[in-house]
């Protein structure tokens, strides 16, 4: 039985998450996730949108996906690489060399992320959209408002 192990926030689940379990789960024979918690998060100065709850839920249902634990600390993996008796330790490549140091417990390995795809740039684009009708309900009063304007000084 080759495990694999990998960590993340996993936010606002979207294909670049997905194409990186999926090769993670080709590696081996099981896919473990460790997921950061929202206090861990705060830590990596993050707040994601979906608490831990709900982001492991979402998680636990992908079918690349054997256990989903949490990740409370930096520090944690060694524990859990022997807890687990992991393989693989796996990261997309963004954390290339980060993790060096776990090379005496297990293989470490970084794969290539996914391009033109990440949680921040979701968010960006949403508030961008937000911002984009709030703009056009805005110009929409501002239009009524000349409008009530000229029809009280025409009375
Ligand atoms: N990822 C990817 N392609 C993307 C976006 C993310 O391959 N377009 C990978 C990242 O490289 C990472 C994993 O998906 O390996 C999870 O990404 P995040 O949720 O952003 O996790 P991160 O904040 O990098 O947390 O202790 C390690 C940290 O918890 C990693």
């Amino acid at each position: 039985m080759k495990v694999i192990l990998t960590y993340g926030t996993f936010d606002l689940f979207h294909v670049g998450h997905v194409r990186l379990l999926e090769r993670l789960s080709k590696l081996g024979d099981k896919l473990i996730v460790g997921l950061s918690s929202d206090e861990f998060n705060k830590g990596k100065g993050k707040s994601s949108f979906f608490s831990y709850e709900e982001r492991a839920e979402i998680l636990s249902s992908c079918k690349f996906v054997d256990l989903v634990i949490p990740e409370h600390t930096w520090e944690q993996k060694a524990a859990d690489i022997k807890k687990y008796n992991v393989d693989v330790f796996a990261m997309g490549d963004d954390w290339e060399g980060r993790f060096d140091s776990l090379k005496s417990l297990c293989d470490v390995v970084y794969l290539p992320r996914t391009k033109s795809i990440s949680t921040s740039e979701i968010k960006t684009l949403i508030a961008e959209l937000k911002k984009n009708d709030l703009d056009k309900v805005q110009k929409s009063l501002n239009d009524a408002i000349e409008i009530i304007k000229k029809l009280n000084y025409s009375e």
